[in-house]
């Protein structure tokens, strides 16, 4: 049964948030050597999280803790019997943590903000990450007014969306925090352009010296294909690779994974790791939805000092 939303402070988040999570992280005891993968959704949450802990296990795959695998760590799955939330199992994880998070920037621990912790921020372009979020939410059916890609892509720019609007998620944390020092702000269409930059970044930030033996395998075990190699091993064998819908089309049932019912990852949802290129919103975007969204992000960016890359 599809999760659907909820509102809780102001914010419409997915229905598996609740208040009580959303108390306990506020307040939540947050350790020096954390590592907090922070992004507004879709813009490669899974992708940071393998590059760190990939950096702090030299590359070694295996040596990868998968007990500790994260999920958002706002989700608190209420129903009989359930384990425990994340966020309290953690406490007995072992350090450094790894940690994701869609939490706006209101919401987010305030220890953070007191420097405690490190926080690896990644920012993605807001029109793939409309069209990476369209593919899975969407095909979820996760809520009835996602269904439809007009509807959808009308519905992600106003205050109503899941976790807000990109706009205001971003801009947020990049206003306040973009000069904190346990902050780093990464651009997923940089990731994608110098992969290889990317992880000397993170490791530098996280006081990781690592080889160079160690900074390829990294990169290697943190490639699409690998981690789709990697992390989708369940698949339905009918299953056919996930197709953006093109624009005329885009509220039809797209491929046979709507019929067969959404492949199962790793992750428990499906294709998290799909095409991971910059650039698909084109296949998804009409003329006019695309000329309304650059609109909307002159207005919104303009004085922020952010720029970002759509292709
Ligand atoms: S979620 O559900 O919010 O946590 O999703 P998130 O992990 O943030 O984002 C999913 C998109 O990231 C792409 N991805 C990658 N891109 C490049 N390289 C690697 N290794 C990688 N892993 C995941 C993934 O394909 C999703 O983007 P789309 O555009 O849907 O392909």
């Amino acid at each position: 049964k599809p999760p659907g939303l909820v509102k809780l402070y102001g914010v419409t988040w997915p229905g598996m948030v609740t208040k009580e999570a959303l108390d306990a992280l506020k307040a939540y005891d947050v350790w020096e050597d954390d590592v907090w993968v922070v992004t507004y959704p879709k813009s490669g949450t899974h992708w940071a999280v393998e590059i760190v802990n990939l950096i702090l296990v030299d590359g070694h795959e295996d040596k990868i803790n998968r007990a500790q695998q994260s999920h958002p760590v706002e989700f608190h799955i209420k129903r009989p019997n359930a384990p425990p939330p994340q966020y309290e199992a953690m406490k007995d994880w072992k350090a450094p943590r790894v940690v994701m998070t869609h939490l706006t920037e209101e919401l987010m621990p305030s220890q953070i903000y007191q420097g405690k912790g490190k926080v690896v921020y990644v920012i993605r372009n807001p029109k793939d990450t409309t069209v990476s979020n369209w593919n899975f939410v969407g095909k979820m059916k996760f809520d009835p007014k996602f269904e439809k890609w007009d509807d959808f892509v009308r519905e992600s720019f106003s205050e109503d969306m899941m976790y807000g609007t990109w706009f205001a998620y971003v801009l947020n944390f990049w206003k306040k925090h973009r000069h904190d020092k346990n902050f780093l702000f990464l651009k997923y269409e940089d990731m994608k352009t110098d992969p290889k930059g990317a992880v000397i970044q993170i490791s530098d930030f996280l006081g990781k010296n690592l080889s160079e033996e160690a900074i390829e395998r990294v990169v290697e075990f943190s490639s699409l294909n690998s981690m789709k190699a990697r992390f989708s091993q369940a698949k339905p064998a009918k299953e056919a690779p996930p197709q953006s819908p093109p624009a005329d089309k885009a509220s039809a049932p797209s491929s046979d994974e709507a019929k067969a019912g959404p492949s199962k990852t790793k992750f428990g949802a499906p294709s998290i790791i799909r095409k991971g290129i910059v650039g698909d919103w084109k296949t998804v975007f009409t003329v006019a939805q695309n000329e309304e969204l650059d609109a909307l992000y002159r207005e919104k960016m303009a004085g922020s000092g952010l720029t970002i890359q759509f292709e």
